[in-house]
């Protein structure tokens, strides 16, 4: 059994005029496919690991052997979290959460409005190629960063949502500003699967 590439949930237009339809196509086809494909590539030469889930592999990372490792960060990291990116997002989204989500917002970071900075200050902070995370450590909420396609569960982290700030996410509509992109990207954020994900975590 090899991982696959989950399909788009929907056309790659729909999160226009937010995330254009080139972007999106080039994202999916190219990108997240060239993530599961060269985990494929790199899983072959352990037959014995076939069945483990990518969550499983990318939190037995520093177990694993050590041919495969490098390989099961970045494009195991780069499957895992486009698979994630894919679902939190959803056309005529966007607008607050609802319910204990929004109450743990409330609780951590003071409202959904401080939540939205301290995570946007996350985003632009992290320098080069990187994703900004909501994570549950334990019974809280955190914002952090990681570097390329790390993926919080490496460091025993839940990991809630994240947002893809690399330059091939939003380079051929803002160019250099990622700030626009991340201010624009709220408007396509599919809360009420955001809001199930922190709900089983
Ligand atoms: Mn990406």
């Amino acid at each position: 059994m090899s991982y696959q590439l989950i399909p788009l949930p929907y056309a790659y237009d729909a999160l226009e005029p937010f995330i254009d339809s080139q972007t999106m196509q080039i994202h999916h086809d190219k990108h997240h496919a060239a993530y599961v494909n060269n985990l494929n590539t790199a899983m072959e030469k352990h037959p014995e690991l076939a069945g483990k889930t990518l969550e499983t592999l990318l939190r037995e990372l520093n177990t694993l052997p050590e041919e495969i490792r490098t390989a099961v960060r970045n494009q195991g990291g780069g499957a895992w979290n486009h698979e994630m990116f894919w679902q939190i997002m959803a056309p005529k989204a966007g607008g607050t959460p609802k319910g204990d989500l929004l109450k743990a917002f409330d609780s951590t970071f003071g409202s959904f409005t401080a939540f939205k900075a301290e995570f946007e200050k996350s985003a632009l902070g992290r320098f080069g190629s990187g994703w900004a995370w909501l994570v549950k450590k334990g019974n809280k909420l955190e914002i952090l960063s990681t570097a390329n396609q790390d993926n919080p569960i490496s460091d025993g982290l839940s990991p809630i949502f994240g947002l893809d700030v690399w330059e091939h996410a939003y380079y051929l509509k803002y160019q250099n500003r990622r700030a626009d992109y991340v201010s624009n990207w709220w408007n396509v954020v599919n809360w009420d699967e955001i809001a199930h994900r922190y709900s089983i975590k």
